[in-house]
């Protein structure tokens, strides 16, 4: 599992390099939003639970075929099942947001979701909505919790969407 400083080291390590200016730059980067990445961990820990309740019955309301006969989150123990992935995105979303690197999706969540969700016939389309509805409910919370900018929240969310969604040719 990488974080953004050790995912730096390792590609100059094999290069042989001392850090150059754009290192310098990441790190910088890096060190000047860690502030925000905690305050939104902490606002997303508070809430956790409540984010992923509002989520699931957004995305339920959104597509209310999900949860009827033949919906794939239908029966309790279905509905219960999506849930539980909902709080796996954001748990790890967390964790990503504060290692500033996307790697712990890779080897932790994504790694084989697709084949998993394709033979239990989970909906990738709607997957992908829900957890786009759960970042939007994730940001207003960290706002709320006093960090102005949230745009950095987006990157966990967006990247398990664009591999969740990404065909295989
Ligand atoms: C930490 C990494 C991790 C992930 C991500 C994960 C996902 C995951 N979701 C599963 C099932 C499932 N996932 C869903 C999810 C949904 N169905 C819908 O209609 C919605 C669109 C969506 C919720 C948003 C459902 C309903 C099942 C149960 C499917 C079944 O057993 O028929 C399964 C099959 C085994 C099981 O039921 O536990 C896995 C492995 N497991 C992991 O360990």
């Amino acid at each position: 599992m990488r974080d953004a400083i050790t995912s730096l080291i390792g590609t100059y390590d094999v290069a042989g390099r001392y850090f150059d200016r754009n290192a310098i730059d990441s790190l910088k980067s890096y060190f000047e939003t860690g502030t925000a990445r905690i305050q939104a961990a902490a606002a997303i820990n508070t809430n956790a639970a409540v984010i992923v309740k509002r989520s699931g019955s957004k995305l339920f309301e959104d597509l209310p075929e999900l949860i009827r006969p033949g919906g794939n989150a239908y029966t309790t123990r279905r509905y219960a099942a999506c849930l539980r992935d909902m709080d796996y995105y954001l748990r790890y979303a967390t964790y990503a947001l504060v290692a500033g690197n996307m790697n712990v999706l890779d080897e932790r969540v994504l790694q084989g979701l697709r084949e998993t969700y394709n033979s239990l016939g989970v909906p990738i389309g709607p997957t992908v909505q829900g957890i786009q509805i759960m970042k939007d409910i994730v940001k207003q919370e960290v706002a709320a919790a006093g960090v102005a900018d949230t745009t950095f929240v987006d990157e966990p969310f967006d990247y398990m969407t664009r591999e969740l969604s990404e065909q295989d040719i």
